[in-house]
């Protein structure tokens, strides 16, 4: 499985998961108000804002990432962003575009439902009105749960038989079932434990109902899900989200409005209006004051265009605070868990280099229970092969199997090579001494 954490968006056709990661992203997937606009999946890059430790460390000035970007300790973590084609009722059998694309999901850490809470359009993306949209949180939810049902009760005699000729634990025996989707044994241990079953688990004699029992607890464990309740500008949805606010008082929900972030950021890069990604207002010319009007390169927007902002403005900033697309991310990230790691080379400038330059340059999102030695390998088989040992910010050893956490997440590597060469580099120095 890939290191870098992926979030696949999921949904009914013309629920606006392109829409949404072309807010989100750089990406320019083809978006229609028609169903099965995208068919072949859509790949983007899209940003994690989160505080960096440059800002702590007093480094924010020098700190200088490869990837994505840090403004004042605001740092933006790159993270892979999928978008599918639309599922409809009955995909995990065949129907609409079958279950293939749901293969392309397989290797998605975390799941971003995108739904219409508009109610404008049925199961199936056609036009329509007053559309409960609870339908699709329901029906969406039990078409992967089936996709993942099937795929092992299929198999399920050989599944036992396999246990009764090997005599492994069950948590072996599952996931190795269950490998095409990324998982690792914790996850199936997690997924057991939540529904209070330790081994020794014999698989023989489960019925179809405890494999449900199994899928359900192993979907939340391996797949979480945010919905992302889109289309909050348009007048209709408001009502929706408060009663699926009510039906759901578990789910981790974020109000979206993927059009208007489009919108917004087209402008912004046509000069009508400041704009930062995630704000909760923009500044067009007409709010500039009069000072500031004779030197501002923003372009004056015609009554149409004004009336366009306004009541965006009114309808979705104000109302919700922002467009909700960096604030899903964000939810999406710290629903898995997965932490910003930051490798470096010296523990005093934070330094990457052998130069003492490119401070906090690397950074990488783990899942949580990473361990420091695991972490190594991840970064690089040689880091893993010649490993001597880890040390934390304070210059502290950290053990091979301590688990990666918030407050341990600046680690510094020493090998094998690099204390021979340090060694090296001593015994010249010391040969110079003399
Ligand atoms: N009002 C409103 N319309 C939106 C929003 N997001 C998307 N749309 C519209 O919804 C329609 C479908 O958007 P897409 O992004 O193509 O939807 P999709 O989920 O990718 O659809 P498929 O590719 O067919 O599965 C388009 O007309 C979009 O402009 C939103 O936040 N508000
Ligand atoms: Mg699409």
């Amino acid at each position: 499985m890939s290191h870098e954490l992926i979030i696949g968006c999921i949904g009914k056709p013309s629920a606006g998961k392109s829409s949404f990661l072309n807010a989100a992203t750089d990406s320019t997937a083809k978006v229609g108000n028609y169903p099965f606009t995208t068919i072949e999946p859509n790949i983007g890059v899209a940003y994690y804002l989160t505080e960096c430790p440059c800002k702590k460390y007093d480094k924010s000035s020098l700190c200088s990432p490869r990837y994505g970007s840090c403004k004042d300790g605001n740092r933006n973590i790159p993270v892979k962003m999928l978008d599918v084609a639309g599922l409809v009722p009955g995909a995990s059998e065949g129907k609409g575009l079958g279950n293939q694309f749901l293969d392309d999901l397989r290797h998605a850490h975390v799941l971003l439902h995108v739904v219409d809470v508009s109610g404008n359009t049925n199961e199936k993306g056609e036009e329509t009105t007053g559309y409960d949209p609870i339908n699709d949180i329901q029906w969406l939810k039990e078409e992967i749960h089936s996709w993942i049902f099937n795929n092992l009760w299929k198999r399920w005699g050989n599944i036992i038989r396999k246990q009764a000729s090997t005599k492994s634990p069950a948590d072996l025996i599952l996931q190795k079932k269950l490998s095409g989707y990324g998982t690792r044994i914790s996850v199936v241990r997690q997924s057991l434990e939540n529904i209070d079953l330790r081994e020794p688990i014999n698989l023989s004699v489960w019925t179809d109902d405890d494999v449900h029992k199994f899928v359900n607890s192993f979907l939340d464990v391996r797949f979480p899900t945010v919905l992302a309740l889109n289309k909050v500008d348009q007048s209709t949805s408001d009502l929706n989200i408060s009663r699926i606010c009510s039906k759901y008082p578990d789910y981790s929900m974020i109000p979206t409005s993927a059009l208007a972030e489009c919108f917004l950021r087209k402008m912004k890069s046509q000069g009508f209006i400041e704009y930062k990604e995630g704000d909760d207002n923009f500044k067009t010319y007409d709010d500039c004051s009069d000072n500031e009007k004779i030197n501002t390169k923003l372009k004056q927007s015609d009554d149409k265009l004004k009336g366009r902002l306004e009541k965006l403005r009114d309808l979705v900033l104000f109302r919700y605070g922002s467009t909700g697309i960096q604030t899903a991310i964000k939810e999406a990230v710290e629903l898995k868990k997965f932490i910003p790691v930051y490798p470096v080379k010296n523990l005093k400038s934070l330094s990457c280099d052998k130069s003492g330059g490119s401070i906090l340059r690397d950074c990488m999102l783990v899942p949580q229970g990473t361990q420091v030695r695991e972490f190594a390998g991840m970064l690089h088989p040689d880091l893993d092969k010649y490993y001597l040992y880890a040390e934390g910010i304070t210059g502290q050893r950290l053990g091979e199997t301590d688990e990666i956490t918030l407050s341990n997440n600046i680690i510094k590597f020493t090998t094998a090579a690099i204390e021979q060469s340090n060694n090296n580099n001593s015994n010249n120095n010391n040969n110079n001494d003399d």
